[in-house]
């Protein structure tokens, strides 16, 4: 028992820092079509810019799981530290969860929920748990 827990106390010294949570603010803005959008998002991780993330962004409606074909639409870094643009097409306005799929700078999902066209401005839920979509979202605006 007392080994075993000099050895834990042992590895976590010698894992290296954990990266934290990923936050992730999205702008969405009208695009020149009247269902396309032009999403920015603004990703933070350890309170600096997340440089180098990969990821793609599955639009999903909660409210109709099966209802839409969206396909995920990869993101693609900006000029700006931790900000991305993705262009979207969707086939319909009203709540959607944008699932925001990462494999750099390591696997983890995120989920973002956004009313179009009334507010296309979200950020993330203040509580982690991000990868379900049971979480409700509170405006901070
Ligand atoms: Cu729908």
């Amino acid at each position: 028992m007392f080994k075993a827990s000099i050895f834990g106390l042992i590895t976590i010294l010698s894992t290296p820092a954990i990266a934290g949570r990923i936050n992730a603010d999205v702008n969405c803005l009208q695009g020149a079509e009247d269902m396309q959008f032009d999403c920015m998002f603004m990703l933070m991780q350890d309170a600096a810019p997340l440089q180098g993330a990969e990821f793609t962004v599955l639009p999903q409606m909660p409210s109709m799981p099966m209802a839409h074909n969206t396909q995920p639409i990869p993101a693609m870094p900006l000029a700006d530290a931790g900000r991305y643009h993705v262009p979207m097409v969707l086939d319909m306005l009203g709540e959607w969860a944008l699932k925001l799929e990462f494999s750099a700078p390591q696997r983890n999902v995120v989920v973002i929920k956004v009313q179009f066209p009334a507010d296309v401005t979200a950020k993330t839920p203040s509580h982690s748990h991000s990868h379900t979509n049971t979480h409700t979202h509170t405006h901070k605006d």
